[in-house]
């Protein structure tokens, strides 16, 4: 079993939620994605992100920047955080047992504990043994506990670094992330129309280009600067990662069959 295959494919939470309504899902865009995916036939972690469940919550009550008792009800906003990434999953859980495949939600704020240096994780047997059953796992952004007392978020990036790092038993050959755009964008020298998809990166290059920054309001986990340096971390174990666009029809299904797409490819 050491050292199987596996892909990690994270959907971001702009991708299946709609941003201006509170606890909204696209539930075409899910179901399509849902029977894609089944149809990889590959063995897969998938992960989601906040999108308009986590994400208005946390930024509420203030749940990434930790403990502050000027903060009202700050606690009963952790817990409301968690109580709608629980929703959240459990309508994606939905979506794969109607069509009758095993999947087994990974509850994250169990899963993962930080100090005041690092996150740990906690459950790696867990999520390796229901990988042996060929039952895919589902893990999501979700309140991050803190044992000095405090608290933060974890978001959908920062698991994938923590499964990279400590999966034992099996390796991640590629790590895919499914957005509502087709990559990361270089800025034009004029003008927005000038903007121009980066095809391949290699990581030496990813601190000299010039990108574009990308709408996310909602997000308290970091816009265009948050997910390079999540991904600046992911290659530090030599996996190459895809950023590919979910809302085009077989985008996944191409990107875990290693078909060629247009989207932006980052290379160790
Ligand atoms: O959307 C954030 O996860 P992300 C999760 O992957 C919460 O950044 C609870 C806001």
């Amino acid at each position: 079993m050491v050292g199987q295959k596996l892909y990690i494919l994270k959907l971001g939470g702009s991708l299946l939620t709609d941003k201006q309504k509170p606890e909204s899902i696209r539930y075409e865009i899910l179901t399509r994605i849902t029977q894609e995916i089944i149809n990889t036939k590959e063995k897969l972690i998938l992960i989601h992100g906040g999108g308009s469940f986590g994400h208005p919550l946390a930024k509420k009550y203030k749940i990434f920047d930790g403990l502050d008792r000027k903060v009202v009800d700050q606690t009963l906003g952790l817990s409301r955080t968690h109580y709608a990434m629980n929703k959240f999953n459990s309508l994606i859980i939905k979506s794969f047992l109607d069509n009758n495949f095993p999947v087994l939600p990974i509850q994250t704020s169990s899963s993962f504990i930080q100090d005041s240096r690092q996150t740990f994780s906690q459950a790696i047997n867990i999520i390796e043994a229901t990988l042996d059953l060929d039952i895919m796992p589902i893990l999501y952004g979700d309140i991050l506990l803190s044992m000095d007392g405090s608290f933060s978020i974890i978001s959908g990036d920062q698991i994938i670094f923590l499964l990279c790092r400590d999966l034992k038993n099996y390796k991640v050959s590629k790590v895919i992330f499914a957005m509502d755009v087709d990559g990361i964008y270089i800025k034009g020298k004029k003008n927005e129309k000038d903007h121009k998809l980066a095809e391949i990166i290699h990581k030496k290059e990813l601190n000299d280009l010039e990108l574009v920054k990308m709408d996310r309001k909602i997000d308290v986990t970091g816009g265009i600067e948050g997910k390079i340096k999540a991904i600046e971390t992911i290659l530090e174990f030599e996996i190459p990662i895809q950023l590919i666009n979910g809302l085009k029809e077989g985008y996944i299904y191409n990107s875990l069959k290693n078909y060629s797409i247009n989207c932006t490819t980052i290379l160790p």
